[in-house]
Formats: structure tokens, sequence, C-alpha cells
């Protein structure tokens, strides 16, 4: 099912900066794709892909866009990457408009709004991560501080708190009034319901943020509210090193967004990047993966709601999803742009 040679959906070195609609759809794609490989532009061989992007920021769905723009300006400012995750991630986590990640996320069952969220460090393999986490409005920062600042890699619920306020971190509620009307509309059809409906809500969409510097470094980052109306204490893949992102200094970093349980248990993460480091190119390993997940899962793609995306040592990245919406946003010192991963149905 895997091809390594397949063509991802980024273009080459020498044409993609150039004329290109800001945003490339599939058919489009599709069809200078075609008119490439036509011409001869464009072959199955290693090398076809975009490389050394360096700066390179890529981020999950259309909001990842400023995100990546902002992680840029960061490392333009202060050189360092792991800044740049931070200061991405944490614009997502304020915008109360972004329904899935920080302030203005979805709540639990109960309506308590309870943030996961993960950075790591390929160069020096260190990571932090925070689950479960109520009223701190960037819980990436919290996640980057028990990296930094303590001897573990994960902490959870009130414990997590304690830390973030211990750090210094101002609390504030965090569940907005819109996200409160919408609790209370899901709950009054809940009661409705003869037998409640445990299928989640569509609602998932999380940040994931990988990059890479200047000199090769590559660290990423994800932040999430989790699925909407979750079961109170319930932890998704986001928080999860290996599951909802994962780095290797040596390799690259992948990281996930969709209904974590599909992809945690799979280790979904470290796949990508452990497909990567058997030599297949970002997008190719993104695909693989998904398909691998569902043919253990025997679902139909669509149903697992599973999506990638990756970037490599070489400066490349690709994405893959089972969601047809699933859009990544890609940002470089030459271009900003959305891009549509490839569909596994
Ligand atoms: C989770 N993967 O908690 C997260 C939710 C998500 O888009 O949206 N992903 O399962």
């Amino acid at each position: 099912m895997t091809d390594v040679g397949e063509p991802s959906r980024t273009l080459p070195n020498h044409i993609q900066n150039r004329n290109l609609p800001m945003k490339i759809d599939r058919r489009h794609f599709a069809g200078t794709i075609g008119a490439l490989t036509a011409l001869g532009g464009l072959s199955r061989a290693a090398g076809t892909q975009p490389q050394n992007q360096q700066p390179l920021f890529v981020a999950t769905w259309n909001f990842g866009l400023p995100s990546c723009k902002r992680s840029l300006e960061t490392l333009e400012k202060t050189k360092s990457l792991l800044d740049a995750i931070e200061a991405g991630i944490r614009l997502a986590e304020s915008d109360t408009s972004i329904d899935s990640v920080g302030v203005g996320g979805a709540p639990n069952a109960k309506g308590v709004v309870q943030l996961d969220a993960c950075i790591m460090d390929g160069e020096t393999h260190r990571a932090g991560s925070v689950a479960g986490l109520e009223n701190f409005p960037n819980p990436i920062s919290v996640a980057r501080r028990v990296m930094e600042k303590t001897k573990h890699v994960l902490l959870v619920g009130e414990g997590a708190a304690e830390f973030a306020t211990d750090q210094g971190f101002e609390s504030q509620g965090l569940l907005t009034e819109k996200q409160r009307k919408k609790w209370q509309d899901w709950k009054a059809e809940q009661r409705a319901l003869k037998y409640p409906n445990l299928a989640p809500p569509p609602n998932h969409d999380t940040i994931a943020l990988v990059g890479m510097d200047s000199n090769g470094h590559i660290a990423g980052g994800c932040s999430t509210s989790g699925l909407a109306y979750k079961m109170p204490g319930r932890v998704g893949d986001s928080p999860i090193l290996g599951g909802g992102l994962y780095v290797d200094g040596q390799i690259g970093a992948a990281g996930a967004t969709g209904i974590g349980e599909n992809v945690m248990r799979h280790c979904g993460s470290f796949l990508v990047v452990e497909l990567m480091r058997s030599g297949m190119e970002p997008m190719a390993a993104c695909r693989a993966a998904i398909e691998r997940i569902a043919k253990t899962d025997k679902k139909k793609p669509a149903e697992l709601h599973i999506n990638f995306l990756a970037i490599d040592k070489q400066g490349r990245w690709g994405a893959a999803g089972t969601d047809a919406g699933y859009e990544i946003a890609v940002v470089t010192p030459d271009f900003a742009r959305l891009e549509k991963p490839f569909l596994v149905e």
C-alpha cells in the first residue's frame, strides 16, 4: 500500500516559490504534478521533494498559519527554536475563536475545560507535558516549564495546576459564554436520548506545530482542549509523547490531530518518525502510518479521524489524514500557505 517514492503534495524547491496559488487544493495539486511530470520536470526519484527549507514551521489546521508565522517571527527575534514553538502555540491557545485549544476550548461532559499539551526538543530529546490542566490558558508554557524545571515529563490535574501556580502562571476561567451555551445544548440533547450518545461530536481540532531552525535543529509542540464533552479526566494523544507528538533530532518530527484514542493506541507520531527513519518521505510516512492503523483496526479510514503531519531532517514536510477538511500550514522565510494533505480514503 505504501509508496516511498510517491510525489508528496509539496513542490520542488525550484518551482514552489514561483507564482503558485497560496492555497493548493488536491485537484489543483494533482493537475500541477501531472503537468510537471509530463514536462519531465518531476520524477519519482528521491530529491524531488522540497529540501533544506530552513527555518521551517508546519502546523495542523488553518489556524496553524498565524501560529507558524508567529513561530518564525519569534525565531528571528530570539534565535530559540523552543521559544518559537511555544510562541506559535500560545497564539492559538489565547485565541478564543478557536474552539478546541486553550481559552475558548470545548469543556468536558461536566462543563469544565481541561487542557493537554506537550513540547519536545529533538536536539536533547527532552520533553514536558501537562494533562487535564484546568484554569491555565497556556498549557504549552506550563509543559515547557515541566521540561525545564523538573525531573519529570508529565504532570496531570491538580499537581499540574499547583506547579503552574508555583511557576507564577496566572489562573483564569477558560469557559467562554459561547462554549457554555453549546455545552448546555449538548447536555439537553443527551438527556433527551434514551441511550447517551457516546460518539464524540465532530469537534476535534488540535494544534500540533513542528519546526526546524537554520541549524537543522528540530522541535515541536502540541496543545488541545481534547474531544468536546469528553469524560472528566479523559486524556487523549496530544500530551502523550509518541502519540500526539514525537521528535527525533536525527530524523524528524511528527504531530497528530483527530480522535486521540485511535492515535495513541498505535503510538502514531512515533510510528511516523520511525517510518521516516526507514527512508520514507514525510507524506509517505504519514500515509503509511494511517494505512497501517486502518488495517489493524479494520475500520474505514474515514471512521478513524486520524491526521498526521511531519517534517524531516532534510527540511521536507508532508501530511496525510482521513478527514477531508484537514489542512496544514507551512511557513518558511519565502512563503506562508495552507496545503491540502494526502487524503487516505
Ligand atoms: C484528543 N487528538 O484529545 C485530540 C483532539 C483533537 O484534533 O482534536 N485532535 O483526542
